[in-house]
């Protein structure tokens, strides 16, 4: 029973904390404190980015456009008094410590998830003195800001927290990679919805977009070298994503602490390329297309053909020269056996190469992997490419774990590096074996709703011995698109994939040591889906407004 839960702990707890993430650390008192009318912030940086200045007037407009009313009954008229003689803040200060060269947000941002600093120190006395925010990195500035943003309230104008002194000895992500899944092939997202998206991510310090650019049904990247392929492949002329999007996206996204991770999945999801290279694709026009792929169209690459691989591997190199990630990923997930069984010309190229099909599926990733480790990159690929089959993947491979959160076990086994990407935890559409039927392209359906309640109990390290926790990267929550477009983008997302944000970057212990608990998390998520919709995300009502309407 969620509402009674929730419900009793707004009417008991008088100082409900607005954080999300929970910090690692975190003392506070109750006292109040006024955020000065003139509050003002100073960076205290030698040449400071310019990034870093744009971070700071942003956070400076949340401030003065958040206006968060305590959700609390009465919505914390009774503050009122405590107002009158508060001390008022003028001033946050931000520092840096050992840092030579200073880089920037985005040169921060797009680092290798192992090197990454996104840790800061944040102190507010209540005495009105100033604030200071330290950190040794400008992304962990950038972290701190956001944390900073969350301490306040509005109370007719005014602006303050109630929870002051406020101390974060140390506040450090505890996985290095926290993403949010986008799919914009089955539907088409405009870059302003995509960078609404990456805004409420930065809230809270998600910090890899992973982009699902192309699948099955379209194909909206633009790539010079290969024009035709959104040409013949995306929706329409106009539902591209052209090389300046891409760019604009990549740095959109840096500037607030996130990296984008393209994926190009391959071999299978790939029937859209048919439209403009017939010969690199099989089964595309086989019947019936359940047979050969999980929803329609069937269609995936021919792998054992030299063309396709050479193409797969120009692909590829085309599309994360683009990007300055590290990481790309090439998908690898629901290949279908069948669809090669029944294709002619790929039975005959395994033939002549005297190869099965899993040693010809070995050379094809071979090949296109090694397209991108010569750009210097790392390849990620969905779980089955580790556990299906038997592949000489480098060691250093990122594997996705999807299917089921006990696959992480099996992955682990293999001493692989995992995101959790968990379906029946994480997907904020239908799960595996969540539809009814199978025909997502509109003969059935699911209920595409699971509560946060339900991805918030997620352990990132169950069934892991303690010798394997460092192979966890993180995890991510994960919007396929089959019934999401711009329409309900903000209502499926948020505030649900803000649990999965927590859930690495606090670890699933509380700072005491208890487990991430929802019924303490309600109130907070509560608050923070306010604060989404005061800053323009259209995140999904939690409790009924009886809640803070209500007399004190
Ligand atoms: N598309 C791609 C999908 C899914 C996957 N990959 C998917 C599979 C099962 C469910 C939901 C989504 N639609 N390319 C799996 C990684 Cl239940």
């Amino acid at each position: 029973m969620i509402y009674p839960n929730g419900l009793f702990l707004l009417a008991i707890i008088p100082h409900v904390l607005a954080l999300w993430p929970i910090p690692t650390t975190l003392k506070n008192g109750t006292d109040f404190l006024i955020l000065s009318p003139t509050f003002d912030i100073t960076v205290n940086v030698n040449n400071p980015p310019q990034d870093l200045l744009s971070a700071v007037a942003q956070a400076k407009t949340y401030l003065n456009t958040d206006k968060l009313q305590r959700l609390v009954p009465g919505r914390g008229s009774s503050d009122a008094g405590a107002l009158k003689t508060a001390p008022v803040l003028l001033g946050l200060t931000l520092t840096l410590q050992n840092t030579n060269p200073v880089l920037s947000i985005s040169e921060e941002s797009v680092q290798d998830f192992a090197n990454r600093s996104e840790g800061y120190t944040l102190s507010v006395p209540s005495n009105g003195k100033p604030a200071v925010l330290s950190a040794n990195s400008t992304l962990g500035l950038f972290r701190g800001l956001s944390t900073f943003t969350q301490l306040w309230y509005d109370l007719a104008n005014v602006t303050y927290t109630n929870i002051a002194p406020v101390s974060i000895a140390k506040d450090v992500p505890a996985y290095p990679y926290r993403g949010f899944m986008l799919d914009t092939a089955r539907n088409f997202f405009a870059v302003s919805d995509i960078k609404r998206t990456l805004d409420a991510m930065s809230w809270v310090k998600i910090n890899t977009f992973h982009w699902h650019i192309v699948d099955s049904q379209s194909f909206p990247l633009v790539l010079p070298e290969f024009p035709e392929l959104a040409q013949q492949g995306a929706y329409s002329t106009s539902e591209v994503y052209s090389a300046a999007d891409v760019q604009d996206i990549v740095s959109y996204a840096a500037e607030r602490g996130i990296d984008v991770l393209m994926e190009i999945d391959t071999p299978g999801h790939t029937a859209i390329i048919a439209a403009s290279h017939p010969d690199f694709v099989a089964c595309n026009q086989a019947s019936p297309w359940s047979t050969f792929a999980n929803e329609p169209p069937a269609g995936q690459l021919r792998l054992a053909s030299p063309a396709t691989i050479n193409f797969t591997a120009n692909l590829f190199t085309a599309a994360a020269k683009v990007l300055p990630s590290k990481y790309f990923s090439t998908g690898g997930d629901e290949v279908n056996t069948e669809c090669y069984a029944q294709d002619p010309q790929t039975q005959a190229e395994l033939k002549s190469s005297g190869k099965t099909l899993e040693q010809a599926l070995n050379t094809f990733t071979e090949a296109t992997h090694g397209a991108l480790a010569n750009l210097g990159k790392t390849a990620v690929v969905w779980e089955e490419m580790i556990l299906d089959y038997n592949l000489t993947l480098s060691q250093d491979t990122v594997v996705m774990v999807w299917i089921s959160s006990q696959d992480a076990a099996l992955v682990a086994a293999k001493n692989f590096r995992i995101v959790h990407a968990p379906s029946n935890y994480f997907y904020l559409d239908c799960g595996a074996g969540e539809w009814i039927g199978d025909d997502p392209s509109g003969n059935s359906w699911c209920d595409p709703f699971k509560t946060w309640q339900n991805s918030y109990t997620f352990d990132p390290l169950a069934n892991l011995t303690s010798a394997q926790t460092h192979l966890v990267l993180g995890g991510e929550q994960l919007l396929w698109t089959e019934q999401s477009d711009p329409n309900n983008l903000d209502s499926i997302a948020w505030p649900r994939a803000a649990t999965s944000a927590e859930i690495f970057w606090t670890g699933a212990k509380q700072p005491d040591g208890s487990p991430l608990d929802g019924t303490e998390a309600l109130p907070r998520l509560h608050e923070l889906r306010y604060r989404m919709v005061q800053r323009g995300v259209g995140a999904i009502q939690l409790q009924p407004q009886w809640c803070v309407v209500r007399p004190e």
